[in-house]
């Protein structure tokens, strides 16, 4: 990649998905639709944060502008985005966004239509000090859509295709259709993702660990046991870097690229966890496993639970596989 990259020969998201549907003989199209459609709400945010400082719309929803005109959040502007792009490809029955509280049905899709589960604008507490956001997205195929949110209610294993968007110092484009894990970068000047990196493999132990200390006193024992075997290793190894940027795709964008694992799991003020099944933990565990990496509640298989609803919530261990193994065994060992 390396070498066409610096050669008049780009490989564009366009041109990788035309190649790997060749493959596919019964691909229709529909998929590299909507990925257009899901690239342009991408290249829009990319834009908009890019000018954020600058067009005044880092500040909260609803407070007015010099002009008096109401204010948009970012977060409200990528949603809008996202939704029309969406709506507008005609191969979308269903939508569940974290930003709103019902999903969005779109009846006029044809049958054999996709659900996309997103995240707008994931870390948005950070874009004013201008740490890495990003968008998360997941994509379920019905044959029969039924038009409600049913078709969002599903295990996360039964994705066909998940990714994100990661506004950082260049753009990224993180995605897998359930072959491996490609990484494209936008080219500015373009308007394209170019190919970077292809088959995203994690090793299978790193030494990174990525969590949110300061709810140290709120964990439970086998996380606790695990964050002092990242310090104090007793079998006199050297200790794990720690690294928590606080923005989800940022820190698993390392996870991918550096290797590691990346936890956010229950504690006293959440006993779900933090993080959203639908469009957080879903598709962040297809992109792991997919990278030969693991993602777990502590005692589940991520991508093997029920949603009980659109907006549920879980504890989150992914990362290297044999980083997620050891959590895994503090867990049967505590419980
Ligand atoms: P958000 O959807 O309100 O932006 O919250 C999700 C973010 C994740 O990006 C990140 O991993 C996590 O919240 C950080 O939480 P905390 O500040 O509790 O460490
Ligand atoms: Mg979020």
């Amino acid at each position: 990649v390396g070498d066409m990259m610096s050669s008049t020969d780009l490989i564009t998201l366009s041109r990788h998905l035309i190649y790997q549907q060749k493959k596919h003989t019964q691909a229709t199209g529909d998929f590299t639709l909507l990925l257009t459609s899901i690239c342009l709400g991408c290249k829009f945010v990319s834009s908009a944060v890019r000018k954020a400082g600058l067009a005044n719309m880092t500040g909260l929803a609803g407070a007015q502008n010099v002009q008096g005109e109401d204010q948009k959040k970012l977060d409200v502007i990528a949603d809008a985005v996202f939704v029309n792009s969406l709506r507008s490809c005609g191969r979308v029955a269903s939508m569940v966004t974290e930003e709103q509280e019902e999903a969005i049905i779109v009846r006029e899709a044809k049958s054999g239509a996709y659900t996309v589960v997103f995240d707008p604008l994931d870390g948005s507490s950070n874009i004013d000090c201008g740490v890495s956001i990003g968008t998360i997205f997941g994509i379920y195929k019905s044959d029969h859509p039924t038009f409600s949110e049913a078709d969002a209610l599903k295990p996360g294993r039964e994705m066909v295709a998940a990714g994100y968007a990661m506004y950082g110092s260049s753009t990224s484009l993180v995605l897998s259709w359930g072959q491996g894990v490609n990484s494209y970068a936008l080219d500015p000047a373009l308007g394209e993702f170019i190919l970077t990196h292809e088959n995203l493999q994690l090793p299978p132990k790193a030494s990174i660990y990525s969590i949110n200390e300061g709810n140290y006193q709120s964990w439970n024992e086998a996380t606790k046991e695990f964050v002092e075997g990242c310090k104090n290793p007793k079998d006199g190894s050297k200790p794990y870097s720690a690294r928590y940027i606080g923005s989800m795709v940022a820190d698993i964008h390392r996870t991918l690229l550096y290797g590691g694992i990346f936890m956010y799991p229950a504690d006293k003020k959440s006993p779900d966890g933090k993080l959203r099944l639908l469009y957080e933990c879903f598709p962040m565990a297809f992109l792991v496993e997919q990278a030969g990496g693991k993602a777990t509640t502590g005692s589940k298989r991520i991508l093997d639970i029920q949603p009980p609803n659109i907006h549920g919530r879980a504890p989150i261990y992914l990362g290297c596989k044999e980083d997620v193994e050891a959590i895994e065994a503090l867990y049967k060992k505590h419980n």
